[in-house]
């Protein structure tokens, strides 16, 4: 299918059979604009992604993006490296992902080659990096896949590397869950989303978006290894936290 020119996230506009969400053709052609608007705080979260990198990347080391979806944080990172032998590898599992990041990168001048991968994070190996983002991908993950792919992070991590985790995350009070949940969808209905595209792209997003309370994120970060977790961003309930693998 060729990409729309407006490129308007539009997948849920009209009443669709009900069924579980995909990263598929038609969402990756709108996914920009989708995530964007769908995000709040997407646009900073990449900024501090860049500034994460241009602190933390290490000369002949590798940086990993898994769930990289069409490279935002990839790029964010590639344009802020300055040491040099940097490799990046962004994983996705989504074939209409992965074949529009590739010609992207390809189109991109910058110098730090970039290795796509079309695989699932649970299968990628790391080494060796001293930078690894999970931007709004680990949620997608079974939760008891997640915390192994956690370990093997750490386990990854040169000493002084870092991870960047960011996630919609749930809340154990039903009063604050609600808090959240409502004003969140303001923000959509602020974006142009009509209650019908909120709705649909809500009950299509369950069971498949499982968000985690921020302990449980803390928990299980502690338990991966991680003994430095900061929560450097939140915008209602989408949060960022970088964990850092000490030196010693
Ligand atoms: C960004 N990080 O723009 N293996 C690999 N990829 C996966 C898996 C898996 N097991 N499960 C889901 N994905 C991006 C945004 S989007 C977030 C990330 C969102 C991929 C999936 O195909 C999709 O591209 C991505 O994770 C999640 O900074 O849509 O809310």
């Amino acid at each position: 299918m060729k990409d729309d020119f407006s490129g308007r996230d539009q997948v849920f506009a009209n009443p669709v059979e009900p069924g579980p969400f995909a990263f598929n053709d038609q969402v990756a052609r709108v996914f920009p604009d989708m995530i964007t608007r769908s995000v709040p705080g997407y646009a900073d979260i990449l900024q501090g992604i860049g500034l994460f990198a241009r602190r933390y990347v290490q000369p002949h080391t590798r940086v990993y993006d898994l769930g990289a979806s069409l490279g935002a944080a990839t790029f964010e990172m590639r344009h802020n490296i300055s040491v040099t032998g940097v490799e990046i590898i962004a994983v996705d599992n989504s074939p209409a992902m992965t074949s529009r990041l590739t010609a992207a990168v390809n189109q991109d001048p910058s110098v730090a080659p970039v290795r796509v991968r079309t695989e699932s994070i649970t299968d990628t190996v790391l080494s060796s990096a001293s930078m690894v983002v999970l931007n709004f991908t680990l949620q997608f993950l079974a939760p008891e896949l997640r915390l192994p792919l956690l370990g093997r992070i750490y386990k990854g991590l040169v000493p002084g590397g870092i991870l960047i985790l960011s996630e919609k995350i749930s809340y154990a009070q039903p009063w604050e869950q609600e808090f959240l949940t409502e004003i969140h969808w303001d923000f959509k209905r602020k974006q142009g989303y009509s209650d019908l595209e909120i709705a649909q792209k809500r009950q299509a997003l369950e069971n498949v978006l499982v968000p985690w309370t921020a302990e449980e994120h803390r928990e299980a970060l502690a338990t991966a290894g991680f003994g430095q977790v900061s929560q450097w961003y939140g915008f209602f309930q989408f949060v960022s936290f970088g964990a850092v693998k000490g030196q010693g």
